[in-house]
C-alpha cells in the first residue's frame, strides 16, 4: 500500500499546492487518477490491490467501472480475475438498441462498481442506477481512494458497502512519514479536509436500524377501508410500482405530455393544478386517457395539495400551515371528507413535510395520526417523511405512507427542500411510496430516470417483506 502511494505520488496523481476546484474552493491537494493509464504496472498493482480490498464475504459475479478514469482499472480487475466486465454508456443513445448497459449478463446478477475517487458517492450512485435498472444487483463498490466527505454514507443508503484501498487523511499520513510532505503541509490538508467533510447525519432509524418486517401490498390491500386506497395498493401490486411522480410543470399540456412518458412507471401521479394556467374542466379526462389507473387517487391529492405543499418553485409550504390548524380547516374538512366520501375518494393526510425547518411534527402529526383513525372509510395514509420514528412506527398496514423529497443522492435544493434517497425513504424510514418530482422531470430522459426510481422504490421495500 505505502508503496503504490508513494509509486502515485512519484507521478503526480497527487500534487500538493494551491488548486482552484471545479466547486470554485482553493484547495492544498489535487489527485488526477487519470494518469495511471501511463503507468502499466502501477495500474496493474492498483488493480490486484483493489481486488484485495473487497472482503471474500462480498460475492460478485460481474465488475463495472465508473466512466471515465475506473474504466481501465475495472478492465485489469475483470482480466486479472477472469471476472467479467460491463460498461455503462455515460450518454444513452436514442436510436437504435438505446442500451444503458454495455455487455452480457443475466438478471440478478451482482455487480461490483469500480471507482477511483469517492468524494459524495454520486458518481458511483449515477452508475449503479442503470445497472439496478438493467436488472443487476448493487450491493458493494471498491474505491481506490475515500475523500471521506458523506460518500461512504451516501452509499449506504442506497444499499451500497463501500470498500477503500485508502482513505485520503491516511494517504497524506503516509506521504508525511516517508518525509515527501512537510508537517505544514500535512497540517494544512488535515484542515482543509477536516472543513470541507459534509457532515453526515445518518438518520435515526438508520442508526439504530432494526429489520422492520412488512406486509405485501397484496396483504394490505385486502385490509383496506377506502376502495381508493385498496385500488392504490391493487395498482402498485400489478405495475410493480411504489413510485409517485410530482409532475410540478408549467402547463396543462406539458403535465399531459410528461404523464404519457412516465406512467408505465408509476403508481400515482401527484399535481398542483393549481398551478397550470391552461388548466380547463375536462383536464381530468384527457389526463384519464392518457393515464387512467389512479384518477382517483389523483383527484383525492389534489384536494389536499391544492395551494398548500407546492415547494421548490412558486410558493413556500409555511404560509398555509395555519390552514390546517385552525377551526376553519376543521369545517372545511368536514365538508371534504363527506362530499369526497360520496364520490368514492380517498384522501391522503399531511403528516409531516420534507423542507428544512417546517412545522409540521409532534403534535401536528398526532393530530394526522388521529383523523385518520376516527375517519377510517375515508383516509388512506399520509404524506410522511419519516413513519418509523412515530410512536408505535408507521402503524395501520391498511394505511399508507407516500414521502416526498426524494433524489438518487441525499441533498437538498436553494429553497429549503430536503432530499433523502428511495432506499432511505422505504427501507429505513419505513415509508410505502416515493414522490419523486425534479429528479424526474428534469432528467434527460424522464422515463429512463422514472425507470431507475420505480426499480429502487420497490427493491427497497421487498428486502424487508414477510
Ligand atoms: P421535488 O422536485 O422532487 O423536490 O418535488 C417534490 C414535490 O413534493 C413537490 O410537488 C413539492 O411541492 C411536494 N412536497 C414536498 O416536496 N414536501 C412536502 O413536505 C410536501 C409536498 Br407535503
Amino acid at each position: 500500500m505505502e508503496s503504490l502511494i508513494l509509486q502515485l505520488h512519484d507521478i503526480a496523481a497527487v500534487k500538493f499546492g494551491n488548486f482552484k476546484l471545479k466547486s470554485g474552493i482553493s484547495s492544498p491537494i489535487y489527485i488526477d487518477l487519470r494518469l495511471i493509464v501511463s503507468y502499466p504496472s502501477l495500474l496493474r498493482q492498483i488493480s490486484q490491490t483493489l481486488t484485495a480490498t473487497v472482503p471474500s464475504s462480498a460475492h460478485y459475479d460481474v465488475v463495472c467501472g465508473v466512466p471515465y478514469t475506473a474504466l481501465p482499472i475495472s478492465t485489469c480487475i475483470s482480466v486479472s480475475s477472469n471476472i467479467p466486465m460491463l460498461m455503462r454508456r455515460k450518454e444513452v443513445k436514442d436510436y437504435g438498441t438505446a442500451k444503458a448497459i454495455e455487455g452480457a449478463f443475466e438478471q440478478n446478477q451482482v455487480c461490483l462498481i469500480v471507482e477511483d475517487l469517492v468524494t459524495s458517492g454520486a458518481s458511483v450512485l449515477e452508475t449503479a442506477a442503470p445497472l439496478r435498472a438493467a436488472g443487476l444487483k448493487v450491493t458493494d463498490a471498491v474505491v481506490m481512494i475515500d475523500r471521506e466527505q458523506g460518500g461512504r454514507e451516501n452509499l449506504a443508503e442506497n444499499g451500497i458497502t463501500l470498500h477503500a484501498m485508502v482513505k485520503l487523511t491516511e494517504m497524506v499520513r503516509i506521504l508525511k512519514e516517508k518525509g515527501r510532505v512537510s508537517e505544514e503541509t500535512e497540517k494544512m490538508v488535515m484542515k482543509f479536509l477536516e472543513e470541507n467533510r459534509k457532515v453526515s447525519v445518518p438518520s435515526a432509524a438508520a442508526a439504530e436500524k432494526k429489520v422492520r418486517v412488512r406486509l405485501p401490498f397484496e396483504e394490505r390491500a385486502k385490509m383496506a377501508k377506502n376502495p381508493t386506497g385498496k385500488r392504490l395498493f391493487e395498482i402498485m401490486v400489478q405495475k410493480e410500482s411504489n413510485l409517485c411522480l410530482a409532475a410540478d410543470v408549467a402547463t396543462a399540456a406539458e403535465l399531459l405530455d410528461i404523464a404519457d412518458k412516465v406512467g408505465p412507471e408509476i403508481c400515482l401521479l401527484k399535481t398542483h393544478v393549481d398551478i397550470l394556467p391552461d388548466f380547463t374542466p375536462d383536464f381530468g379526462s384527457k389526463l384519464r386517457s392518457v393515464y387512467p389507473c389512479s384518477l382517483n387517487v389523483i383527484a383525492s391529492i389534489i384536494i389536499i395539495t391544492v395551494d398548500i405543499t407546492f415547494i421548490g418553485n412558486r410558493f413556500t409550504w409555511e404560509m398555509d400551515f395555519t390552514v390546517h390548524s385552525s377551526d376553519d380547516f376543521r369545517e372545511s374538512s368536514h365538508l371534504v371528507f363527506t362530499e369526497g366520501l360520496s364520490r368514492g375518494r380517498g384522501l391522503l393526510l399531511l403528516a409531516e413535510m420534507s423542507s428544512s425547518g417546517n412545522l409540521a411534527k409532534g403534535d401536528y402529526t398526532a393530530a394526522a395520526v388521529k383523523i385518520a383513525e376516527d375517519h377510517p372509510d375515508f383516509v388512506i395514509g399520509f404524506i410522511s417523511v419519516n413513519p418509523a420514528s412515530w410512536p408505535g412506527g408507521p402503524g395501520n398496514p391498511s394505511l399508507i405512507h407516500a414521502t416526498p423529497g426524494v433524489q438518487m443522492v441525499k441533498g437538498g435544493d436553494a429553497l429549503g427542500q430536503q432530499y433523502n434517497t428511495p432506499y432511505s425513504v422505504i427501507s429505513d424510514r419505513g415509508s410505502d411510496i416515493i414522490i419523486v418530482g425534479r429528479g424526474i422531470i428534469k432528467a434527460a430522459n424522464p422515463a429512463e430516470a422514472a425507470r431507475e426510481y420505480r426499480l429502487q422504490g420497490w427493491d427497497a421495500y421487498f428486502i424487508n417483506c414477510k
